[in-house]
């Protein structure tokens, strides 16, 4: 898209000139390419990763990232080399957000619970971390050694017995020195370069490199969320994390924000990819303008101005009547970013549940949790964000349930157990009980 074609005067809105149908098309999120051809395409490759393990999982990588690649696995002594090289400054920012993404999800850390729920009945929650995790780091147009640390924390901190990392290698068969460090800090060795449907694939079928893992998380682009969507169906392939689309941010601005910030902030969210969405509400009309020009202004200081112009175009400045106005809309949008730039951001934030992850107040750029606030930045898109949960250290742990009953314990059950079972009509499950009480106590 040329720079003359961006005209946010035709991303602006208010809200109370807009029909019904005109507000649901305007916070559409951007057209996933959850076509029929691509899904085809993703189910071509993890058929082939199946019959052919490594051989197909190579060709794939060879054919996308680094035509010599003949190992998956990323030798530790190139692992080493590359840890080696990286920058004092990169690797200062790695140790700093690894402290403190430690640090709030350490805080996480799930407790097992026993209950007497009656006399003689103890019932036990307990928490197991998964066995294999599959972290998925994206490639492509940037490198996100911060994803790395996002996965990699909580995989060392719930102490699951295997964490594997997969990422598409550049041309010369390397991972970029800052992942390779954020992955030694998280105590991954386990490195495969491999990336796309490919990847996933691989991580949840397994092939004769890579073990098969119980659960992928990540993010990735439109072929690695349909892969992942995929394999999550099949009882044979692994769990994931959440569906996850392009990034978003909703600015909530009044009057008195700073039109730099909110510009600032909306720019962060849409450099991220063309279809990215940003989405600002504002019930002042002045701020709205002062936000457009800085947003031309910053533009072209971007080194990535393309990207961001395009998700620009999908992007909508919306004056409401008030912030009770934009409460409702956003709550409604769910995204997976919300940034609160007003005087009661803390009241505001109260009412504001439905977001991946809430940036509240002047001083709390969206792009602090992206980093090094300690918050993760898996969060849900697509408005799943109602429902769906921010990635956290649960994430890493199944939770199972047991059950233990002394037989005094059985019998002052025993009359619900035995009448439910008889309204069911399900004989077998009463028998089960009376025939344990019906014996003589040894
Ligand atoms: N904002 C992204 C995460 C990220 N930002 C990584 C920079 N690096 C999640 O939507
Ligand atoms: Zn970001």
């Amino acid at each position: 898209m040329q720079e003359s074609t961006l005209d946010l005067q035709q991303r602006t809105f208010t809200w109370t000139d807009l029909a019904s149908q005109q507000r649901e098309e305007l916070l559409q999120r951007p057209t996933q390419r959850a076509s029929a051809e691509l899904e085809a395409t993703v189910s071509a490759i993890i058929a082939a990763v199946r019959e052919q393990g490594d051989a197909a999982v190579l060709r794939y990588t060879r054919q996308f990232d680094c035509p010599d690649l003949t190992e998956l696995r990323y030798p530790q002594e190139r692992i080493d080399a590359q840890v080696a090289i990286l920058d004092n400054k990169t690797r200062d920012a790695i140790d700093t957000a690894y402290a403190t993404i430690r640090r709030f999800h350490a805080a996480q850390q799930p407790q097992n619970l026993t209950v007497e729920t009656a006399p003689g009945i103890e019932c036990r929650l307990n928490y197991a971390p998964l066995n294999a995790v599959g972290l998925y780091i994206p490639g492509g147009t940037a490198v996100l050694p911060s994803t790395a640390l996002m996965l990699g924390v909580p995989a060392q901190l719930a102490g699951c017995p295997r964490a594997v990392l997969v990422s598409p290698p550049d041309s010369n068969g390397d991972l970029a020195p800052a992942l390779m460090y954020a992955a030694q800090k998280c105590g991954i060795t386990e490195i495969y370069r491999c990336g796309g449907a490919q990847a996933v694939a691989a991580l949840a079928y397994g092939t004769e490199s890579i073990g098969k893992v119980n659960k992928i998380f990540g993010p990735g682009n439109s072929f690695v969320t349909a892969a992942k969507q995929a394999v999550s169906q099949d009882p044979a392939g692994a769990a994931i994390d959440m569906p996850a689309g392009p990034s978003e941010l909703l600015v909530i601005a009044d009057a008195n924000a700073n039109p730099a910030y909110v510009a600032a902030d909306l720019l962060s969210q849409a450099e991220h990819g063309s279809d990215s969405q940003v989405i600002l509400l504002s019930p002042c009309a002045t701020q709205i303008t002062a936000v457009q020009q800085q947003l031309y202004q910053q533009l072209e200081q971007l080194s990535r101005q393309q990207i961001a112009r395009q998700a620009l175009a999908n992007s909508a400045l919306i004056q409401v009547a008030d912030l009770d106005e934009a409460v409702t809309i956003s709550q409604n949008y769910a995204p997976e970013h919300l940034s609160i730039q007003t005087d009661n951001a803390d009241d505001l934030a109260k009412r504001l549940t439905n977001a991946g992850s809430l940036f509240i107040g002047a001083y709390t750029p969206e792009s602090g949790g992206d980093y090094a606030t300690g918050t993760n930045h898996v969060l849900p898109t697509y408005g799943f964000a109602d429902t769906v949960s921010s990635l956290g250290l649960l994430d890493f742990y199944r939770r199972y349930t047991s059950q233990k009953a002394t037989r005094e314990g059985l019998a002052g059950l025993a009359d619900a157990i035995v009448a439910l079972a008889e309204a069911e009509g399900l004989d077998a499950h009463a028998r089960a009980v009376t025939v344990r009480l019906q014996e003589q106590e040894v």
